[in-house]
């Protein structure tokens, strides 16, 4: 693909072309993303997730100024599932971006859903590779926090902000979506409305309900980083951290000083206590199993005759076949077409 090299040299009109493709799929894509895998690696990925409506975009607005007035670059990946065909929601990001229009530290890039969330998924992997090549320092990734495929894309993040808000009809909205766990940054936004104490009070509650204190010399101040006591035995590498819990008002930019700081002592948490390889290890496997999955089921599909799999189902519909056993009927089927193929180009 001819996009590579000018993407590579910071052609951002090259860049805008090949996260289309990324979205849309082009033939050549595979090729393209492998010649510039080598060139990945160097970026800060930031997921910001949480319930619509509570601040994400601003924040993101608001951490992306502060960071470029450290001279730091940026791209910014929107993921909105809940907008299929560039419906209103990423327009409204985009205007309340404006503040980074015209910046040429920042690329800011809407992502919308064509084919399955898991396509989407891959989509989102593959854009911030193509942003990280493309020499950007940090990348936000912004995505509704609302399900296993929004938890699975924010995975791909090295530091993971959740974003609540006051009186949003929920005490704390991402207890039920379960994503708690995968915080490494928790922001109560809209700290200007009632509210706001109650909620960074059940947050810091169920903080402490997920970690126990038992691992470690440790007290437990919530809302701070805690410094392990210093490991007697070299391969005890992952310290604890406990995510803090911040305030802020992003439309007034109160707090993102604050947010900034927990963000790198996060990434300094990541880079010196060597939690950042076996991090990457884990992303890595879960990226292949995904990729994996789709590839084989692909390739089961286009194997498999159309009447076959219709058959199946009418089997299972019938309780003539219960679904565990539809699957090896249809695994049967595929190995059988492999057999006749192999046989064929053997003789
Ligand atoms: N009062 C108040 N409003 C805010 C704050 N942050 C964002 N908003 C407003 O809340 C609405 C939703 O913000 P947005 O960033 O689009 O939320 P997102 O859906 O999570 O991306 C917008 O009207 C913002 O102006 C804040 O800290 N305080
Ligand atoms: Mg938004």
């Amino acid at each position: 693909m001819e996009l590579v090299e000018p993407v590579l040299a910071g052609d951002r009109r090259a860049l805008a072309r090949l996260l289309t493709a990324v979205e849309g799929g082009a033939a050549d894509l595979p090729q393209a993303l492998a010649a510039l895998y080598p060139h990945t690696g160097r970026a800060w990925v930031i997921g910001i997730t949480g319930a619509p409506g509570t601040g994400k975009s601003s924040l993101v607005n608001a951490l992306a100024k502060a960071f470029r007035e450290r001279g730091r670059t940026i791209g910014i990946i929107a993921v909105d599932p809940t907008s299929p065909f560039s419906g209103g929601a990423i327009l409204g990001d985009r205007i309340r971006m404006r503040d980074l229009a015209g910046d040429r530290g920042v690329f800011i890039r809407s992502m919308a859903t064509r084919g399955s969330l898991g396509g989407l998924s891959r989509a989102t992997r593959d854009a911030i590779r193509v942003l990280d090549a493309a020499g950007f320092e940090i990348i936000f990734v912004e995505t509704v926090g609302s399900g296993q495929s929004e938890v699975d894309i924010v995975r791909t993040a090295q530091t993971t902000v959740v974003v609540e808000a006051p009186g949003l009809g929920d005490d704390v909205q991402a207890i039920k979506a379960g994503i708690l766990e995968i915080a490494d940054v928790l922001v109560v936004n809209k700290a200007d409305r009632p509210g706001a104490d109650h909620t960074v009070r059940a947050l810091r509650a169920m903080l402490e309900l997920g970690h126990p204190v038992s691992r470690g010399p440790l007290t437990a101040h919530h809302g701070r980083l805690m410094q392990a006591a210093p490991a007697d035995d070299n391969d005890s590498q992952e310290r604890l951290w406990l995510p803090p819990v911040i305030e802020t008002v992003a439309t007034e930019s109160q707090g993102i000083d604050t947010l900034l700081q927990a963000l790198e002592a996060h990434r300094q948490h990541l880079l010196q206590d060597g939690v950042q390889p076996s991090r990457e290890r884990e992303r890595i496997e879960i990226e292949l199993l995904d990729r994996l999955q789709a590839s084989l089921l692909a390739r089961l599909l286009s194997r498999v005759p159309a009447d076959v799999f219709a058959t199946v189902i009418e089997q299972v519909q019938s309780r003539a076949l219960d679904p565990q056993s539809a699957v090896a009927t249809l695994l049967e089927a595929y190995d059988q077409v492999i057999k006749i193929h192999s046989e064929r180009a053997a003789s």
